[in-house]
């Protein structure tokens, strides 16, 4: 596998990260990006939220897969070309590779170096033939896009699982289809995963668990800042606070300052009122309709889905 360092002439990791942090705290509603949530223990405890009784997404799409990939790989039919934007340990994906009719690669990019290297290791041991190679960056950016290598491949299709897109507003997420569309060609596709809107008190739960690890989870993002940023949050004062807002149809991640406060980031102060909220996550929850309808404003003819029985959550498959 080849897997290309991260370019050089850019802004390093903490360079870009600080900025963003800045730049969030500074505004008016203080937010953070949450793709920072996801540093090494930020996504253990995220694999423990997957793990939860109270956070359904994660099982519930699993059983989609389980019961659907026969289908899955007939639709996208023999010799295609995997692509997964933030693949993570690439774990959904092998039972998929495994059931395609020869296919023509496996392309997984993430920003973790580690988590890829040690995945693509588990998935080439377990298809020897499988071509894979690996970009490393940050896939709603271009560059990584760009490195990765053109290999021949009766279809190409866009693999994009986990409800990742419900963290994007549908603006961002409009965008990213139109990006999704525009590097793909006629008759290629995608098979992107969304969490379905449904019962608040069944949303509520799934993000504010009863054992607490979504709110280890979020906190742990003022922690991660403050190793790497030098900066001084007191996780004592700071609580977590998730709600469904059925206008946005999205369940929103905060961090309330439980005090008036100031905390000092690589030098720089930041205010604090009291209630005061960090907004650190978006969880955009569609109907089915809605998202066909986005998935065609950026270009995608949606031709099938598959959900579970209880409509809680539903896998996309469209063709540019
Ligand atoms: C990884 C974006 C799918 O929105 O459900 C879970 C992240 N945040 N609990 C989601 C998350 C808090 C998760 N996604």
């Amino acid at each position: 596998m080849a897997v290309q360092p991260p370019s050089s002439g850019t802004k390093t990791g903490t360079e870009t990260f600080l900025r963003d942090v800045i730049d969030g705290l500074s505004r008016p509603q203080k937010t953070l990006p949450c793709k920072y949530l996801y540093d090494e223990a930020g996504s253990q405890l995220f694999e423990e939220i997957c793990e939860l009784k109270d956070y359904y997404v994660t099982r519930t799409e699993a059983g989609i897969f389980a019961h659907s990939i026969k289908e899955m790989a007939e639709a996208i039919g023999p010799g295609a070309l995997i692509i997964e934007p933030g693949a993570g340990n690439c774990e959904k994906v092998e039972p998929l590779l495994t059931q395609l009719d020869s296919p023509a690669g496996y392309m997984p990019m993430d920003i973790s170096p580690e988590i890829l290297l040690s995945a693509r290791r588990r998935i080439q041991a377990r298809l020897p033939g499988l071509k894979i190679h690996a970009g490393i960056g940050d896939f709603t950016k271009e560059m990584v896009w760009d490195e990765l290598p053109a290999l021949e491949a009766h279809r190409r299709v866009i693999f994009f699982p986990g409800s990742t897109i419900g963290n994007f507003d549908p603006e961002q997420a409009s965008t990213l289809l139109h990006r999704f569309a525009s590097r793909l060609g006629q008759g290629d596709a995608v098979l992107i995963g969304t969490d379905l809107d449904k019962d608040p008190i069944v949303l509520e739960r799934a993000y504010n668990d009863s054992e607490q690890v979504t709110a280890r989870f979020n906190k742990n993002l003022l922690s991660r800042i403050n190793v790497e940023l030098d900066a001084d949050f007191d996780l004592s004062r700071f609580s977590h606070r998730s709600f469904y807002h059925p206008l946005r149809r999205r369940v929103e991640m905060h961090l309330v300052s439980l005090a008036a406060q100031t905390v000092r980031v690589s030098g720089e102060d930041f205010h604090f009122r009291e209630g005061e909220t960090i907004h650190t996550e978006n969880s955009h929850k569609y109907t089915l309709s809605g998202f066909e309808k986005l998935l065609r404003k950026a270009g995608f003819s949606p031709l099938r889905h598959w959900s579970d029985s209880s409509d809680y959550y539903a896998i996309h498959f469209a063709e540019v």
